[in-house]
């Protein structure tokens, strides 16, 4: 009897666990104005549904993208590498810079871990590969898809929060440096602006090796921008909203 409810009681909380990722889903979704969550929701399902989850390509997620486009946010675009914390303290209290995870699906999808299973019309949130287990994991094939089709509509003057205290802070095997700087097009980016985050024991500066391969790496007619920045401004920005972007750096 015991191991019945054991079973039973396991059973229950592995099953709620996916019901609160999709209650997790609609109330991050809800946040925004003018979108139908469920539908929303039906077209991230059918992603990785019914899939083998180390089979789920970055096209599986078109649906999804196509149900909440990115929109080009002009001049306001901002990517990043090694500095997750800091930029998103940055950019929660203001508006002059948007991130991939302050739109909609990045910021309803971030830090949450899915999957589906062959012969099954669940949606797993425990159990499921992990980010290096297999190259076409839900999770990695949605942020590769999101990252490529986020850089695809940069435009303007585009900004990226890059790590200051790392000795290769553009690492080609980042999402920044494998997918996003590739998608920059000089019909639509007029200049990529680093800020590259120092603490006071910096490692690098903007002359930095891999620095240069950035800049190599970008299209004819990018004009490229490297300023070195303290950690504790960019924090005191994010402690303080109301101070004017423009003086943060
Ligand atoms: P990152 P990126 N295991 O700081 O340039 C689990 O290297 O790649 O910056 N999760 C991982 C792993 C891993 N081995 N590697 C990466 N991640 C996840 C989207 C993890 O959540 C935005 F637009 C980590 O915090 C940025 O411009 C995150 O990927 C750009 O891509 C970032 O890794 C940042 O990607």
């Amino acid at each position: 009897l015991l191991l019945i409810v054991v079973v039973v009681v396991l059973a229950l909380t592995l099953s709620q666990k996916a019901d609160n990722l999709k209650r997790t889903f609609i109330a991050r979704c809800e946040k925004f104005q003018g979108y139908d969550c469920q539908k929303i929701w039906v077209a991230f399902e059918q992603a990785h549904v019914g899939r083998d989850p180390c089979n789920v390509p970055m096209e599986a997620y078109d649906p999804l993208f196509a149900e909440a486009p990115f929109k080009p946010a002009c001049n306001r675009m901002m990517f990043w590498s090694k500095t997750k914390d800091v930029v998103h303290d940055f950019t929660e209290n203001r508006d002059c810079f948007l991130t991939l995870e302050d739109t909609l699906l990045g910021s309803v999808l971030d830090g949450l871990t899915w999957c589906g299973k062959k012969g099954s019309s669940e949606t797993f949130s425990s159990g499921c590969p992990g980010w290096k287990d297999c190259e076409k994991n839900p999770v990695r094939s949605f942020w590769n898809g999101a990252s490529t089709a986020f850089a695809d509509v940069a435009c303007g003057d585009v900004t990226a929060m890059l790590n200051g205290s790392i000795t290769t802070p553009f690492s080609p095997t980042s999402t920044f440096a494998s997918i996003e700087v590739k998608r920059f097009n000089s019909m639509r980016v007029e200049s990529l602006n680093v800020v590259l985050v120092t603490r006071k024991n910096a490692v690098t500066n903007c002359t930095n090796a891999s620095l240069r391969n950035l800049q190599e790496e970008l299209d004819d007619g990018i004009k490229y921008n490297c300023t070195e920045v303290a950690e504790s401004q960019v924090l005191d920005c994010s402690s303080d909203p109301e101070k004017p972007c423009g003086a943060c750096w």
